[in-house]
């Protein structure tokens, strides 16, 4: 029998798609989009279409794993379960909770997948990651100057006067962003694109200006000399909603025009030309994640808000610097799912310098890992340290779908379920504002079991299982609790699919800001609280010639490490087989003066690692571009995160991913 079912996407993704999914007899054979979703209609990328893929594949983890003298043998769930649950009972016992270090990321954006938490908490608390490798430096700096980070409402974009997408890779990583652009654009909104690769939104684009890596807070600043020189910013807004201006204006002073042109590598006319498009508002600034994975990443985002007050862009219909949606996610009573309270005991490690920690780690030292919704093996920055760090700790449990790098490595491997296989509802805090419900449509395959499964039957043993004494809809109605006031419940949910949340379409329309002053903050009162520098100020990245040009001479070229485009992160490579190389993308002039084409096979190196591939000479790219797409698998050819530093970000909470210089060569060089 056949039957379609409403269901959501759950990937870590900017777009939150509603899903039709196809069931027959027992299996799901199709995946497409749901032309009802308000939002997403009908409309889904492969990734997503994937899913059935992923879901029946051959390669699927079906039994619990146990390393033996080196090899996986299959053991039953009892033995897993007892074994791993006495194992974190001896630890806790001679060594205290903190001994476990809880390791994961955001692979699954279903509701219940935060009662991995509970779960630790409950244990006592483990040592925590903190910050985030993927988006943390722009949240914190836009926690900084508007006291969180909220979007407009992706129909809001149709206020728009001119849209500027400052490093958003949208057509590849945000699908229906795109085609918001494309209705835009027909509308006669104009839409600019800074980024150092002419990507393929850049195509669409009105105005492609490159610049370059690691530059786009000189770039602000100097759109804002410009606009404060000819007094064309929006005085009436400093004034009344802001402080600190005068601190950004003896900034602006202290820079030079020609500093900013020569540093950034950006022409006048490109300046003017945003200064216009500033001033002529309402303007709408979508922000990728790109420019805020350097060591200055989180000053850079400071002075794009920044550029958006100045320019009257915030708090307007058709403005506003979009980065991440944390109004979505701050709907949801996470506190009653995990339970935050229950711990007695915490310790924290940044996300990125997770393998630091794990070396470095004392009174405690870490005993065991516990890896769930994550592949820090090929994800985190530095690989070589981290494989280090995992390998030299006594115990790692993995849960996942897949034998991934990080769960080879792995003492026990558990094998869970994928979104098809169990009810949750999912959500992304980074674009749009639905909730969508996804049932339990199949049963997994083999002995595969859900992530809340594994937490209830280890808590039942390790002596708390009261707490996790319910059914996944009670779960959901916890989660939901905060909601009810506004009608959404798990029952409406469960039979409309999708729902609104309750968040402002036009975040600060009010002018009133979740600062500590109640104003957008130039000088930000939590940076300077935490210890940090609170006036506006100009930080450059890391690794450039501009900061360390002795390194800049071993290694010439600026390593992007973009997302993919047909695999969220590591999780497609495994089910398409010619993902399964190494691409390595060189600009032009590389190409010329290295004399390398399309096809050769090249090494890219520094001093963290090395790694090869084949070479795509990459269209218009900014000059001594390099990029490799993340989420490569070590056994087919390496992470390109062999290469990436594993620094925090300028405030602390952030990746520096994309600071990061190489050199390349000719395989039959040596
Ligand atoms: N296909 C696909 N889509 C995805 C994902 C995926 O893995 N695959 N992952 C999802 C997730 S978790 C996330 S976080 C988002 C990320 O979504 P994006 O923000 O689009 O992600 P990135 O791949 O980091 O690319 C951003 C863009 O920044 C540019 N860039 C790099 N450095 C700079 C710089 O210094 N200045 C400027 N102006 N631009 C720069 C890059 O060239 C690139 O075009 O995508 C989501 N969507
Ligand atoms: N060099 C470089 N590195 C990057 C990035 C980059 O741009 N460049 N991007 C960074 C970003 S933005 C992000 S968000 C991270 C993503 O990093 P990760 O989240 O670690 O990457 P994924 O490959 O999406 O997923 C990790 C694993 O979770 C498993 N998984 C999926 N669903 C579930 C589930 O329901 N339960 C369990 N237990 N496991 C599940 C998948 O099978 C996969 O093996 O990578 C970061 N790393
Ligand atoms: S990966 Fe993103 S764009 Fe693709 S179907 Fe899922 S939510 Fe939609
Ligand atoms: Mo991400």
């Amino acid at each position: 029998m056949k039957q379609v079912f409403k269901s959501s996407c759950p990937l870590n993704c900017w777009d939150s798609c509603g899903l039709e999914v196809t069931v027959e007899n027992g299996k799901v054979t199709k995946v497409e989009g749901d032309k009802d979703h308000p939002i997403t209609k009908g409309k889904i990328c492969g990734r997503g279409r994937m899913l059935e893929t992923k879901t029946n594949s051959k390669e699927r983890l079906t039994t619990p794993l146990k390393k033996v003298n080196g090899q996986f043998i299959e053991i039953p769930w009892e033995q897993a379960l007892n074994e791993v649950a006495d194992k974190m009972s001896e630890i806790k016992e001679i060594y205290g909770s903190t001994a476990v270090l809880h390791s994961h990321d955001y692979a699954n954006n279903g509701l219940l997948k935060n009662l991995d938490q509970r779960f630790f908490h409950c244990y006592g608390g483990v040592t925590n990651l903190v910050g985030s490798i993927c988006w943390g430096s722009g949240i914190e700096a836009q926690t900084w100057d508007f006291g969180s980070s909220f979007s407009h409402a992706p129909d809001d974009i149709f206020h728009s006067k001119h849209i500027v997408i400052w490093g958003r890779n949208v057509a590849r990583t945000n699908m229906h962003l795109f085609q918001y652009l494309q209705e835009a654009k027909k509308g006669g909104t104009t839409i600019t694109v800074i980024d150092p690769i002419y990507n393929a939104t850049a195509k669409i684009a009105d105005n492609y200006i490159s610049v370059k890596p690691g530059m786009d807070g000189l770039v602000a600043i100097g759109i804002m000399k410009v606009l404060v020189d000819e007094n064309r910013h929006d005085q009436q807004f400093i004034k009344d909603h802001t402080i600190g201006f005068h601190d950004l204006f003896c900034l602006l002073d202290s820079i030079k025009m020609e500093d900013v042109l020569a540093k950034a590598e950006i022409s006048y006319e490109d300046i003017r030309y945003l200064a216009t498009v500033y001033c002529d508002g309402p303007t709408s600034t979508y922000l990728g994640l790109g420019m805020q994975r350097y060591a200055n990443g989180g000053n850079t985002i400071r002075l794009i808000d920044a550029l958006a007050a100045v320019s009257g862009n915030v708090g307007v219909p058709g403005g506003g610097v979009n980065f991440g949606n944390l109004q979505v996610g701050n709907s949801f009573n996470k506190s009653g799912l995990t339970l935050p309270h229950k711990k007695t005991v915490t310790r924290h490690f940044s996300m990125m310098e997770q393998a630091e920690g794990i070396l470095g780690a004392e009174n405690p030292g870490i005993k065991m890992i516990f890896v769930t919704c994550g592949n820090p093996l090929a994800q985190v920055p530095n690989s070589a340290k981290v494989k280090k760090a995992f390998e030299s700790v006594n115990l790692l449990v993995v849960v996942d779908h897949f034998l991934t790098d990080t769960a080879e490595l792995a003492d026990y491997v558990l094998p869970t379920t994928t979104v098809f296989e169990e009810e949750d509802i999912y959500y992304s805090s980074m674009y749009h504002h639905y909730v969508n419900y996804g049932d339990q449509l199949v049963k997994p395959p083999g002995e595969a079991k859900s992530d809340l499964w594994i937490w209830t039957e280890l808590a039942n043993r390790l002596g708390f299982g009261e707490e996790f004494q319910f059914t996944r809809t009670e779960y959901l109605e916890i989660g939901l609790s905060h909601l009810k006031q506004h009608g959404i419940t798990v029952e409406r949910l469960k039979e409309e699919k999708r729902l609104p949340l309750p968040v402002r379409f036009v975040p600060w329309e009010t002018k009133k800001f979740l600062t500590p002053s109640g104003k957008f903050e130039f000088t930000s009162s939590i940076a300077e609280k935490k210890g940090y520098v609170g006036k506006p100020q100009y930080l450059p990245p890391k690794e450039s010639s501009l900061t360390n040009s002795l390194l800049a001479k071993k290694y010439p070229y600026q390593l992007l490490t973009i997302h993919p485009l047909r695999s969220n992160h590591s999780q497609h490579y495994i089910l398409i087989k010619t993902l399964q190389i190494v691409k390595i993308e060189i600009s032009e002039d590389i190409a010329s003066e290295k004399d390398m084409t399309d096809g050769d096979s090249v090494r890219i190196f520094n001093d963290r690692g090395s790694l090869s591939g084949i070479v795509r000479v990459l269209k218009r790219a900014h000059p001594r571009t390099i990029n490799v797409d993340e989420g490569q698998w070590h056994k087919f050819g390496g992470s390109v995160n062999l290469l990436t530093p594993d620094d925090n970000s300028d405030n602390g909470l952030g990746s520096i991913l994309y600071d990061c210089l190489v050199n390349i060569e000719k395989m039959n060089d040596n």
